[in-house]
């Protein structure tokens, strides 16, 4: 695909991800009462660069024009939330499931069933409507919900093993991230104790 196709097939899947940023922000003010804080970290953004849309078309053994892009991938757009608890992750996943006008085409919960290597996160595929002069279409964006523990894993484990295929001593580094991974969600476990949902829960117990 050229330049120009792609920056003209980019552009609605990158209105639907800026519609997408600001329902995640009111969420972020909104969501809890003021008092038991926010849900929300922070907030990260992209849009697929042409050469990694091409290439995960070659990986699926699709030539790599635009029509292709549209029917074969999904995370075009990508937005990645970072919460503070797993709770936060599911009161918000949630929230955007009440919201009538979008719609869910996929979700896979790692965080329930981690991948085998220790990935954790929480990916949901939503269909955002964006209007136009001849009306409107749903464009997909790929949402990652991530703890900061969980961020922190996948980013390390993005930047030394997830892309490289060959590399001398993979099992060995392999089996030490995961052993990171089971450390980090100990740790996460015992924040997890301070969260408000969590002390709310003991509170009713004690009365
Ligand atoms: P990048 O460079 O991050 O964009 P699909 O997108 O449907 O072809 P799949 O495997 O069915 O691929 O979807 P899945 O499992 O929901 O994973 C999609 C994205 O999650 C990946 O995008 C990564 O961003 C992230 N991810 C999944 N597994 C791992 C993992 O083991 N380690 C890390 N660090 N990230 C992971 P891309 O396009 O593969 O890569």
């Amino acid at each position: 695909m050229t330049e120009e196709e792609y920056y003209t097939f980019i552009q609605p899947y990158e209105d639907a991800k800026e519609v997408l940023l600001a329902r995640l922000h009111v969420l972020k003010h909104n969501l809890y009462e003021d008092l038991a804080g926010r849900p929300i970290h922070n907030i990260q953004s992209r849009m697929k660069k042409k050469k990694s849309l091409e290439d995960k078309l070659r990986k699926k053994d699709k030539e790599p024009t635009v029509m292709n892009a549209k029917d074969y991938l999904q995370d075009i757009a990508g937005v990645r939330v970072i919460c503070y608890f797993v709770d936060d992750i599911y009161n918000l996943v949630d929230a955007l499931k009440r919201q009538a006008d979008l719609i869910v085409v996929r979700e896979r919960d790692y965080i329930r069933e981690p991948k085998p290597n220790g990935y954790r996160s929480y990916h949901v595929i939503v269909g955002i409507p964006v209007y136009c002069l001849d009306g409107m279409e749903y464009f997909p964006v790929e949402i990652q919900f991530r703890t900061m523990s969980m961020d922190f894993w996948a980013s390390m484990e993005h930047r030394i093993l997830y892309k490289k295929s060959a590399r001398i001593g993979r099992d060995r580094l392999a089996a030490e991230l995961k052993q990171y991974a089971d450390m980090l969600v100990e740790i996460e476990s015992r924040f997890e104790l301070h969260s408000e949902g969590k002390q709310r829960q003991e509170q009713q117990k004690a009365i």
